[in-house]
């Protein structure tokens, strides 16, 4: 037996180690990457004193961000409690993210004028 020959038997199974091991891997990406959905943002303004919009439909999974463009400090404020987020000035911004269908009725905290729905369906 060679020399030459003796390293190649030497290199065949290193080689196949590592294509084996690139293929574990590979698969263990596209693998992680179907589970995991990306996350969808519905962004909702709090604008002018009121939620734009003031109704929205969504999936379960979906995230909601609400986005104060007011000059004043607003919430969203979930009316069965399911969420509070803390008072928002300009500018600021809160997200939820809705798993459970069903349908939420939210306000603001200092204008309860301020009202909202978020139906997440079936
Ligand atoms: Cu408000």
């Amino acid at each position: 037996m060679s020399a030459t020959f003796i390293r190649i038997l030497n290199f065949v199974p290193l080689a196949a180690a590592i294509a084996f091991g690139t293929a574990e891997l590979c698969r263990a990406q596209s693998t992680t990457a179907a589970a995991e959905e990306p996350v969808k943002t519905v962004e909702v303004e709090m604008r002018n004193f009121a939620f734009s919009a003031d109704t929205i439909r969504i999936q379960p999974g979906t995230s909601v961000r609400w986005v104060n463009r007011d000059e004043v400090g607003h919430t969203s404020t979930a009316d069965e409690g399911e969420w509070a987020s803390p008072l928002l000035g300009p500018g600021e911004s809160f997200t939820q993210r809705f798993d459970e269908a069903g349908t939420y009725t939210y306000h603001c905290t200092p204008h309860p004028f301020m009202r909202g729905v978020v139906i997440v369906e079936e």
